[in-house]
This record gives structure tokens, C-alpha cells and sequence, in this order.
């Protein structure tokens, strides 16, 4: 599955923690957006989309919580419980977000404006827009 946890540098001292992120170093993409999920329900699930384009970095930047990611053969989950790891995701895959500690903060820094077109918001309409993407790179290759 094309997904890649980077691990930040630290800068840690006396006086505590600091985590430096640019773009284009730590961030292999142009930033648009920035956004941050917290004070989530307790039991809740998010997400249940995936994205055609978009490119995102996560970071739990306090507490933790869950990425179920689907790419429509594997699925895999991630527990996200570290503000020096980023989960980089850079591919058509479904994702789920969960088990959210109750102080968690899950920031996400991604490639591009809210747009909802970029969105497939249907299991089934993102197993079919897999298949036609596949289907298109084999007939590329
Ligand atoms: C993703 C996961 C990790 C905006 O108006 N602007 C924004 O930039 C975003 C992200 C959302 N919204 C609005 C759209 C909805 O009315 O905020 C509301 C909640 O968004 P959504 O239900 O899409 O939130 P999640 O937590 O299911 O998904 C979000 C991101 O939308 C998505 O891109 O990959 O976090």
C-alpha cells in the first residue's frame, strides 16, 4: 500500500520540545491547507472517503487515534500517537479514523483547497474509480 509514516526531527532541550515542518523538506508537496480535528466524540468514526488527487500529511500532534486505510486489495491500520511521525498519504485510498483519545488533536496538512469534488464518498463508487484508474495505467504501460 502506497502510505509512509515520516519521522520529524526533534528539537528537544531543557525547556522542552519543538518540531519544525516546511514545505517541500519535511512536506514533499506545495501546502494549500491546513486543518485540525479535536474534541471528538467519544466512540466516534470519521472519514469513510478517499481522496482522487489530494495529498496529506497527518500528524496526531497531541493524545492518539486510529487510520484504517483501504486501497481497495489490503487494508491496513495506523495508529497515530506521536507528534514526531506524520502519516503521508499520496494515493486513492479509503480512509477511517477512530479510537480518538479524548484530548486528541489529528492535524492534517494537505496539497490543496477544500474542494468537494475531489472527495468519492461511496465504497462502491471508490472500488469502481480504482478499477478505471488501474485499468488506465495498464493500458498507458
Ligand atoms: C480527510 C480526513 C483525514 C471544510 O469546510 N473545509 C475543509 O478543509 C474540511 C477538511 C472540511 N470542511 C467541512 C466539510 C464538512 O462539512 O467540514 C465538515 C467536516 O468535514 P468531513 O466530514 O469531510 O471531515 P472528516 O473528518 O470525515 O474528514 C476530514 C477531511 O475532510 C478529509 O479530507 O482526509 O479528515
Amino acid at each position: 500500500m502506497k502510505c509512509k509514516i515520516v519521522n520529524f526531527k526533534t528539537h528537544g532541550d531543557e525547556r522542552g520540545n519543538l518540531i519544525a515542518i516546511e514545505q517541500n523538506n519535511e512536506i514533499p508537496f506545495e501546502i494549500k491547507r491546513i486543518y485540525y480535528i479535536f474534541d471528538t466524540i467519544d466512540g466516534v468514526r470519521r472519514g469513510y472517503h478517499a481522496h482522487k488527487e489530494l495529498q496529506q500529511m497527518l500528524i496526531c500532534i497531541h493524545g492518539s487515534c486510529k487510520i484504517l486505510l483501504d486501497d481497495g486489495d489490503e487494508k491496513k491500520i495506523v495508529e497515530l500517537d506521536d507528534p514526531s511521525k506524520g502519516l503521508y498519504l499520496n494515493d486513492v485510498l479509503w480512509r477511517e479514523m477512530y479510537d480518538f483519545s479524548a484530548d486528541a488533536v489529528l492535524l492534517v496538512i494537505v496539497s490543496d483547497y477544500y474542494s468537494e469534488d475531489d472527495y468519492i464518498r461511496d465504497y462502491t463508487d471508490f472500488l469502481r474509480f480504482k478499477k478505471k484508474i488501474s485499468c488506465e495505467k495498464s493500458t498507458i504501460n
